[in-house]
């Protein structure tokens, strides 16, 4: 575990545990103004959860719309692949998505997701390994923002990568083309990567979609609170915050934040942080982009655009890039 130096000399230095990270990561972020809050921290179990129920409530369109044309282009998809290709998951989340090109891609050499959870991976891989028993699945335990090394049996195989869900949209465009970098460098010359991107599109469709009626996606953000509460020995009312999604057009981006109803004090791990009515913690960005704003920015990082696909109200895209030979 690395501690973050700048942290001792503003602060006391968060206690070196399991969750030491992440309570250096909340002490830094409430200690920021603006207040923040990194969005990795929503997915413990609780979070996971709230995640599913997000994928499928009416106003959430992403994740049903990129099924339906990886459904629909699913050969195409194929067609763009080497023969004998081994395919690399970049934070394999569930197989649903990778179904849907598997039976697409009969002649596949090796299956490769790539996760920080290695729990996770073990309990897909056995899965997958059952329901499709010709195809060879590599796991990789790794962070996929870094560069890593690919397992023996698949170096000498022509590459493509999957990287779906618009996982892509929570980075900032500068640290999103350094991650497309990235698997440019791991994938090679010639590789193909097919990828999942959110559109730009109205702001009442967008700020409906991190903003749902049933409350679901408010649960979510707020859950974060509950987390912090409960593995950080935080103490802090969640109802005395509210959520809030908000389209920031200039920057194309869905933001997400968690306001403070009044004035407060809240303490976690024994650290104070102060918030005025109103403020906010901003919890996390959802970048959208048009098909032309997301080819530039993987030509910046090395990647040409063999074809991008749409749904017929132009919602989401996926793009199969390649990188030069
Ligand atoms: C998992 C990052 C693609 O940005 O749409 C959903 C996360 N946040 N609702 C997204 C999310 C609020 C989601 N991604």
């Amino acid at each position: 575990m690395t501690i973050d130096p700048r942290l001792s000399e503003t602060s006391p230095a968060a206690p070196i545990t399991e969750n030491g990270l992440f309570l250096a990561d909340v002490w830094d972020g409430l200690a920021a103004n603006p207040k923040a809050l990194p969005a990795k921290y929503f997915y413990d179990a609780a979070g996971s959860e709230l995640f599913e129920q997000i994928t499928v409530l009416p106003e959430y369109y992403p994740t049903r719309t990129e099924l339906r044309i990886l459904d629909e282009r699913g050969p195409a998809i194929a067609a763009l692949l080497p023969e004998g290709a081994a395919l690399v998951e970049f934070g394999s989340g569930s197989t649903a998505k990778l179904r849907r090109l598997l039976r697409h891609l009969p002649g596949l050499a090796a299956y490769v997701p790539v996760d920080v959870s290695g729990e996770f991976l073990t309990a897909q891989a056995e899965t997958l390994r059952g329901d499709f028993p010709d195809l060879t699945v590599e796991p990789v335990v790794a962070d996929f923002t870094r560069p890593f090394g690919l397992p023996e049996g698949v170096k000498d195989k022509a590459l493509a990568g999957f990287f779906p869900g618009s996982t892509i949209g929570n980075f900032e465009p500068r640290e999103a083309g350094r991650l497309l970098d990235v698997f440019g460098r791991i994938l090679g010359p010639g590789a193909v990567l097919v990828l999942g991107v959110d559109l730009v599109k109205d702001r009442e469709v967008l700020e409906a979609a991190y903003d749902d009626a049933a409350g679901v996606t408010a649960a979510f953000n707020l859950n974060l609170l509950h987390r912090i509460n409960r593995e950080l020995d935080g103490e802090i009312d969640p109802a005395r915050f509210t959520h809030r999604a908000v389209f920031n057009a200039e920057a194309s981006r869905i933001e997400m934040h968690l306001v403070s109803r009044r004035a407060q004090t809240i303490r976690v791990a024994g650290r104070s942080f102060a918030f005025a009515e109103g403020e906010s913690i901003h919890t996390e960005n959802s970048y959208k982009y048009t098909l032309d704003s997301f080819r530039a920015l993987a030509a910046r990082a090395g990647w040409t655009s063999a074809e991008a696909w749409t749904d017929r109200d132009g919602l989401f895209s996926v793009h199969a890039l390649r990188r030069a030979g």
